[in-house]
């Protein structure tokens, strides 16, 4: 039996759920990016919002071209279940907040009429770092742009502009600095070239706020699936699957309306710079580091890796000694709690996340991870011992010559491997007019220190 909306009931009791009459709440949200971080972290923040008493923020959700999300949630009329897993064991709740699962490339018009409705107010993005199509020195690369969100973005602003509708809040919830001024900056890019007459308007009339995004969310497993068919009676294939904790800090710079998600957990700030940067160095630096280095010692997943001793201590060591110190916190924000926090979170057992999940990408994730941490600290002098040995372990990765490399950046890597050989990949990477040289660029000696390490 399949979870939807008729067999609502049929679930066991103890599976909490939305409150709201689904089919009277019309579309207030629509999203790029219908993975599993997305269900797990937004549509839930709305669900409660909504299950409080708000109304019509239902969220219009779209995938660019995959129809995988779609297929799973469409038989189930938009419905899933989040479950929680601590240490307390396992909570579950049936998620309403979703609407229509929309795979943007097939069906652009019903895309347009999400985006182009007067309820709608906010578009979302959990696109990851990829799908904003930067080039490595930060500018829009226009071709890839044209296969990501932006014509179907741009063509409804300017819809929206001809008939007079409201303005809209641009709210990106990627693991990016700054991902609001990032989404404004590219996307005004785009309206330069292909939209000229809507520059304006979007500029007065739209808002993109930044946000720091955090939980985990492991890909789900068929195994999980079926322990949770096993436990409600019911088959549900959207399913996923996080940790109890989740924290969403917002810049309070809205366009127009937004659900009360602060009535249930999300802060609204004037700056969110200090704790997405702590997010981004510290956490995400950290899982990074154990994705890269876990793998080389044998571990397959986040709670092995930090049960190692070595790896252990060098994740505190990035932590405390590299990443914490290369920022200045806001008031009152506990960078040593937040560290310990973490190294809790990462050693929940019952969360079996793949170091492998975390690897992918590590080009789009590494200058925000790691090299502006170092970048912080060579201004001062300083060296970061964790960060260069993780380093090294992901130019390693990279090579390609271990496993598949799942990366956009993955053919041109290992290119520069083969070009410049081991004693000359880490100034191809690094050093003047090397590949990241606009996150980071290492001295004499730093580059011979990898060289050294990558023996
Ligand atoms: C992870 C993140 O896959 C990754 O790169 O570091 O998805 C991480 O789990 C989230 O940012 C946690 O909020």
């Amino acid at each position: 039996m399949r979870l939807s909306p008729a067999i609502l009931n049929l679930l066991p009791p103890d599976v909490a759920r939305f409150d709201y009459d689904r089919d009277e709440q019309k579309v207030g949200i629509v999203h790029f990016g219908l993975g599993a971080f997305h269900r797990a972290h937004q549509a839930w923040y709305t669900d409660l919002a909504m299950s409080g008493g708000e109304r019509d923020w239902a969220i219009a959700g779209a995938s660019l071209r995959s129809d995988a999300v779609a297929r799973r949630l469409d038989p189930q009329g938009g419905l899933y279940t989040l479950t929680e897993r601590g240490a307390a064991g396992e909570a579950t709740r049936v998620v309403g907040a979703l609407r229509e699962a929309i795979v943007a490339d097939r069906s652009p018009e019903r895309l347009a009429i999400a985006l182009t409705a007067p309820s709608t107010r906010i578009v979302s993005f959990t696109v990851t770092e990829k799908g904003y199509a930067r080039r490595p020195d930060g500018s829009l690369d226009l071709e890839l742009a044209g296969r990501s969100f932006y014509p179907h973005l741009a063509e409804c602003l300017r819809q929206r502009m001809r008939r007079n509708l409201p303005g809209l809040t641009l709210l990106s919830c990627d693991n990016l600095p700054r991902n609001g001024e990032v989404l404004a900056r590219l996307l005004a890019e785009w309206l330069a070239a292909h939209a000229p007459d809507t520059v304006r308007w979007f500029d007065g009339e739209c808002a993109c706020p930044n946000s720091m995004v955090d939980r985990i969310v492991p890909a789900a497993t068929e195994a999980d699936l079926a322990a949770l068919e096993g436990r409600l009676g019911v088959r549900d294939e959207g399913a996923v699957f996080t940790e109890p904790f989740s924290q969403w800090i917002i810049e309070n710079r809205f366009a127009g309306p937004r659900p009360g998600w602060d009535r249930h957990g999300a802060r609204l700030v004037g700056d969110v710079a200090p704790y997405e940067t702590a997010k981004l160095r510290m956490l995400n630096g950290a899982h990074s580091a154990m994705a890269y280095l876990g793998l080389e010692r044998g571990h397959g997943f986040v709670d092995q890796a930090i049960a190692d001793e070595e790896l252990r201590a060098l994740v505190e060591r990035l932590m405390l000694e590299e990443a914490a110190t290369s920022f200045v916190p806001a008031e009152g924000q506990d960078l040593r709690r937040y560290a310990a926090d973490l190294i809790a979170r990462f050693a929940n057992p019952a969360l079996e996340h793949r170091l492998a999940q975390i690897a992918a990408d590590g080009s789009e994730k590494i200058p925000q991870r790691w090299l502006e941490t170092l970048r912080a600290h060579d201004a001062r002098g300083e060296r970061c011992p964790a960060l260069l040995e993780a380093l090294a372990s992901w130019m390693r990765y990279v090579r390609g010559d271990r496993g598949a490399v799942d990366d956009p950046m993955a053919a041109h890597l290992a290119e520069l491997w083969r070009t410049a050989g081991r004693s000359g990949i880490a100034a191809a990477l690094f050093g003047p007019g090397g590949l990241f040289a606009d996150s980071w660029r290492a001295g004499e000696a730093t580059l011979a220190e990898l060289t050294r390490k990558l023996a």
